[in-house]
């Protein structure tokens, strides 16, 4: 094997036009790897082996595969072996002349889950796809043991030097190898791996999923500098999350000896499993949860789910035990804040947000956690009373301690002059640094006082807005400057505009749009968007603009309330949530000015249940210069919003197909 891999550093004898056609293929990923692989540094070629290592996992987590070996040689060639039934070689039914595992390495986003069957929970379709590692590979080399045939291809950065090969009987092996030296020209600093992130990163899989073995070997000369990465290894954990919360934790000081773990499956494959302990001490702890074994360091729906059953558990159990008063003021982050938390779930289809995916957003995983975690700490809390008396005593000092900050910083806060003149409109935040604090613009008077009672006093300002704003995209630069409505909102956001924009000084930490859920909100929402577009680009590009939803229809039926962002919503929700007996009362919001504060605040603001669409842009420049996504990015803003009637008519013509229902 080591000659044949010697022969692939050899130019190919020759082109065909199918190769000509991959390469135009993963071009995209040549050109501009920063875009799939998030940059070329040195965390960029990580990726590549956690792509690779995915793919395997994958495998594993879908009971195909039960190990795994990582190895990593002294010229930079990973080798990911995993023992599944092997990337299918038949016939891609789409591409007939060329085999599905030639598709899989060529083709971007195909990453082989082009059968949503073949995998019940995936992780590798959240990565960038295998294809992308071998687009920046100098050589790529696959083996595929399937049906007692051993098959072969090899790849130059991401273009096939021939076809695939059979290349011999095996009999008592199945599974796929994945052999690829990243390609020097691509990276910074080369194709240099760091074998102690390598060894962490299987290590941390290997916790996460304690169905799989992973063998881990790196050359020897390659580790000098890191003498706690030993040579080889075995990495599987029984205990899964708990074993990976008892070393990290070492001896640090608990409450209660035990963990609060557990693991819950549903019969499709889908399945929740955490492992929970309380420091004993003012520490702060850490939460970190996991879909399909992918780190989600920014959260989500799943974190969410866990925060909810943690404190309604705790409360609920304070209160049946007497000592709810106690509690009474307790929030979400008293009762996580000593928590070290491990979350790990495994879903079909998942769906992340974020330039780098790493936060999940699939709106089922808050029930299911939820529902999972609360029913077990409820037994679990009531089982150890003097462990649940502990942990009570011990989140109780902690609500208590952040209730003096917060009293100390209000006196100090009064005492301090203001120096920054707001608008008479804006209704502030008590807080006064930005972190943890948003701002939101409101359409109209009537909607502004509904957020006002809805808000939340010591985090949330409200600036409502005269309806329909000044289209920056067509009017002139004098009307532009004497324009009181935007001068206000900048004014409320401190950060200034255009070239004078300061970050530092930016008020919030986030700035939401919150317009009805019918079109002119739309109309008032897009010409908002415009304006921060061309006027305080950077605001947008550093992550601070966000979209709020409003639900358009309350529905209930009985006990169960649930909202509807739109009719297609409301749609799902009648047949997949209510009964089919009994009437569901359905109500229309005619705007937010309409809605009770309470459910304004539970639908729209609360940060616990709220859902938020942040405004992202390509960035201005990229590894290429110049980045044509924001090139293609401002002639649709102006095409859509620019003093040009015909161009917006052209595109209102050529899209006109997509349109599905037309509401008028
Ligand atoms: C597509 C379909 C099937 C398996 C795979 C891809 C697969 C990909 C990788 C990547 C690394 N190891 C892998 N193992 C399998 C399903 C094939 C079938 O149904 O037999």
């Amino acid at each position: 094997m080591a000659d044949l891999f010697q022969a692939a550093l050899r130019p190919p004898d020759e082109y065909t036009a199918k190769d000509i056609e991959v390469l135009e293929g993963l071009e995209p990923v040549r050109r501009r790897p920063g875009m799939y692989i998030g940059g070329t540094d040195e965390t960029a070629l990580h990726h590549l082996a956690t792509e690779a290592l995915d793919n395997a996992m994958d495998e594993a987590v879908a009971g195909h595969a039960t190990q795994i070996d990582l190895e990593l040689d002294a010229d930079m060639t990973v080798t990911v072996r995993d023992n599944g039934r092997g990337i299918p070689v038949d016939p891609h039914p789409r591409f007939p002349d060329k085999s599905a595992l030639e598709v899989i390495l060529t083709t971007l986003h195909s990453g082989g889950k082009f059968s949503d069957t073949a995998y019940r929970t995936s992780g590798g379709l959240h990565g960038v796809g295998i294809s992308v590692v071998n687009a920046l590979s100098a050589v790529l080399e696959v083996e595929v043991a399937r049906d007692r045939t051993l098959y072969t291809q090899r790849f130059h950065q991401g273009v096939p030097e021939g076809g695939l090969a059979a290349a011999g009987r095996v009999n008592n092996r199945r599974g796929t190898v994945i052999r690829f030296r990243p390609d020097d020209t691509i990276f910074d600093q080369g194709a240099r791996f760091s074998p102690a992130r390598l060894y962490r990163m299987a290590r941390s899989k290997a916790y996460l999923f304690r169905g799989v073995r992973i063998r881990w070997s790196c050359a020897a000369e390659l580790l000098s500098g890191s003498p706690e990465i030993p040579e080889t290894d075995t990495l599987q954990y029984p205990g899964g999350l708990s074993d990976f919360l008892d070393v990290t934790l070492g001896d640090r000081p608990r409450i209660g000896a035990d963990l609060f773990s557990g693991e819950i499956a549903s019969a499709g494959g889908e399945r929740v499993e955490w492992a929970v302990t309380w420091l004993d001490g003012p520490d702060d702890g850490f939460v970190r949860s996991y879909c399909n074994t992918i780190p989600t360091p920014n959260g989500g729906t799943h974190e969410l789910g866990l925060r909810q059953a943690l404190t309604r558990s705790v409360r609920a159990y304070a209160e049946l035990t007497g000592s709810g008063k106690k509690l009474a003021a307790l929030t979400a982050d008293d009762v996580l804040g000593g928590a070290c938390a491990m979350l790990s779930v495994f879903m079909r289809d998942p769906q992340f947000q974020g330039q780098i995916k790493d936060r999940l957003t699939s709106r089922e995983a808050t029930r299911q956690v939820e529902q999972a975690v609360r029913d077990n700490l409820d037994h679990w809390l009531s089982a150890k009373p003097a462990v649940a008396g502990m942990l009570i005593d011990s989140i109780a000092e902690r609500m208590e301690e952040r209730l003096r900050r917060r009293r100390q910083k209000e006196v100090s806060r009064k005492s301090a002059t203001r120096r920054v003149r707001l608008p008479g409109k804006l209704t502030d935040c008590t807080r006064t640094e930005a972190k943890g604090t948003e701002i939101f613009l409101v359409e109209g008077d009537s909607a502004g006082g509904s957020a006002k009672q809805a808000r939340d006093r010591a985090t949330q300002a409200i600036l409502p807005l005269r309806g329909k704003i000044l289209n920056v995209a067509s009017a002139s630069s004098d009307k532009l400057r004497g324009n009181q409505e935007l001068n206000d909102l900048v004014q409320a956001l401190g950060c200034g505009r255009g070239g004078q924009y300061s970050e530092p000084e930016l008020r919030y930490e986030r700035v939401i749009i919150m317009t009805d859920a019918d079109v002119d909100g739309a109309h008032i929402a897009s010409l908002l968007m415009t304006f921060f577009f061309r006027e305080i680009p950077q605001l947008v590009e550093n992550g601070h603009l966000y979209l709020a939803l409003p639900p358009l229809y309350r529905l209930s039926q009985g006990g169960l309330t649930l909202y509807a962002r739109d009719d297609a919503h409301r749609e799902e929700l009648l047949t997949e949530r209510f009964s089919g007996r009994g009437k569901v009362e359905t109500s229309r919001f005619k705007g937010l000015g309409e809605m009770p504060s309470a459910q304004l605040r539970e639908t729209t603001m609360d940060p616990e249940r709220r859902t938020l669409l942040r405004i992202e842009v390509p960035p201005r420049v990229n590894e290429a210069g110049c980045s044509m996504e924001r090139q293609a990015l401002e002639t649709t803003v102006e095409t859509l919003m620019g003093r040009k009637a015909d161009s917006r008519f052209a595109f209102i013509q050529e899209k006109a197909r997509f349109v599905e229902t037309l509401d008028i």
